[in-house]
């Protein structure tokens, strides 16, 4: 008798063993369970990921590729590889896939090490807008190694103005146009940048980790059918897998991204992620992920009007995606770290925000941000966005009143106890509560 995500053996064995560590993983399991994660680059993994995250593949050193490693006993992990790769090329329409990075900066990295040389410009879009760490943030190590030129959007609209991107273009000459975000709600035009980048000859790039999954499930428009040169994803957001990264691209650039991931910036692959990228690749391919890609962006509509019908203000004025950011300073006179604090206490995960142009620093920044594949992950539609988008208005009107945040975390948690998470069993052999007071 197992809960589906662990033996009951291995269980019992970590809880003689390390009662501490045993103790906070029911916890988290209680707290995942108990509470909505609205955390947008967040998400439960399909069950099966954790079969293979906590399997054998873990044991082994894989440095090289398919057919060409550096320690033997390679029949197995040649197998999951090739099929990661194969899968990861059908699934994206791509030439070229790299399943080995180990997460999303790696990738990123690799990307740059192995496209451009020290030194050369790469067109990106400004962090407070939208765009990530690794896409030239002055306190990334990117930004020392490689000159960042930063677009931004229009606000409020948070439209992309193409002719102030083409005027940067044509003014810095970048060998390298990259659009991507970690927090901007709204679709990308990626004719215009290809179109951009070819006018000057330079590469395009396209980093899609927050929406990997709904581009796999046909739900947002794929950079490879423009003819982009490569496009990262991770593999732990909206695609439902393993922590994670990969790069994809057309195959001319295989032979220098592959240099670049190994032996350029990473050692052995970690072939326990590799054998769940494989698995997720499979899982996303199905007509059954394509509807969950479609619920995730439909859910993020309707909690997006709820939340603006209630008074909020969002960013660019909606969403498009699976993500809303909202300014809390403009309508509750909250900063995004006090309405963090407060939907914690009310069961409500999710992640204070700069907003473009913040006027306040990262840790007190104007707004948060949101998004629904994990709830959507654990099949709640229509009715649950509303009753949350409902609760998330009436927490952040009571963030200092804590006795109404915890009746608060009650009717959180009275929705979620009708929604189980993935792979963690409601009839589960080990009574969270007791066992983690053990
Ligand atoms: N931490 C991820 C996010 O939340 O968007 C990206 O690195």
């Amino acid at each position: 008798m197992t809960n589906f995500t662990y033996s009951t053996a291995a269980l019992e064995q970590l809880q003689k063993s390390d009662p501490e560590i045993f103790k906070a993983l029911m916890d988290e399991e209680v707290r995942q369970s108990e509470g909505i994660e609205l955390i947008p680059s967040e998400n439960y993994c399909f069950p099966e990921v954790y079969a293979l995250l906590g399997s054998v593949f873990n044991n082994k050193y894989s440095e090289g590729y398919p057919g060409r490693r550096y320690y033997g006993g390679q029949e197995n992990t040649d197998i999951v590889e090739n099929l990661a790769r194969d899968r990861a090329k059908a699934l994206f329409r791509a030439e070229y896939a790299n399943v080995q990075p180990l997460s999303g900066s790696p990738m990123n990295q690799a990307v740059y090490f192995g496209l451009l040389q020290p030194g050369d410009t790469i067109l990106a879009m400004d962090l407070s807008h939208g765009g990530h760490l690794t896409h030239g943030a002055p306190v990334s190590h990117m930004s020392k190694i490689f000159n960042f030129v930063r677009y931004k959007t229009e606000q409020p609209s948070g439209k992309i103005d193409f002719d102030k991107v083409r005027t940067l273009a044509q003014q810095h000459k970048p060998k390298m146009v990259l659009c991507g975000f970690s927090s901007y709600p709204r679709e990308l035009d990626y004719a215009s940048f290809k179109k951009i980048a070819d006018e000057i000859g330079a590469l395009t790039f396209a980093d899609v980790s927050h929406i990997g999954g709904l581009i796999a499930g046909d739900a947002l428009a794929n950079p490879m059918d423009f003819g982009f040169d490569v496009m990262t994803t991770t593999t732990h957001k909206s695609l439902r897998g393993p922590r994670g990264g990969m790069i994809l691209a057309k195959k001319q650039h295989g032979p220098a991204l592959d240099k670049a991931v190994f032996p350029g910036l990473q050692g052995g692959p970690h072939m326990h992620q590799v054998a769940a990228t494989a698995l997720t690749m499979k899982l996303a391919a199905t007509d059954d992920f394509k509807l969950y890609a479609r619920n995730v962006i439909k859910n993020a509509k309707i909690l997006a009007t709820t939340l603006m019908e209630g008074g909020s203000q969002l960013v660019t004025g909606g969403t498009d995606n699976h993500m809303m950011v909202v300014n809390t300073v403009a309508w509750f006179n909250l900063s995004g770290d006090i309405a963090e604090k407060a939907l914690d206490a009310a069961g409500i995960t999710l992640n204070k925000q700069m907003i473009p142009d913040d006027p306040l620093p990262p840790l007190k920044p104007s707004g948060i941000r949101l998004g629904t594949p994990a709830a959507t992950a654990r099949d709640m539609g229509e009715n649950e966005m509303k009753q949350l988008g409902g609760l998330m208005l009436r927490t952040l009107r009571a963030a200092d009143n804590a006795a109404t945040l915890a009746k608060l975390r009650e009717e959180t948690k009275a929705i979620c106890d009708r929604f189980p998470v993935p792979g963690v069993t409601k009839d589960r052999p080990f009574d969270h509560k007791a066992r983690s007071a053990a």
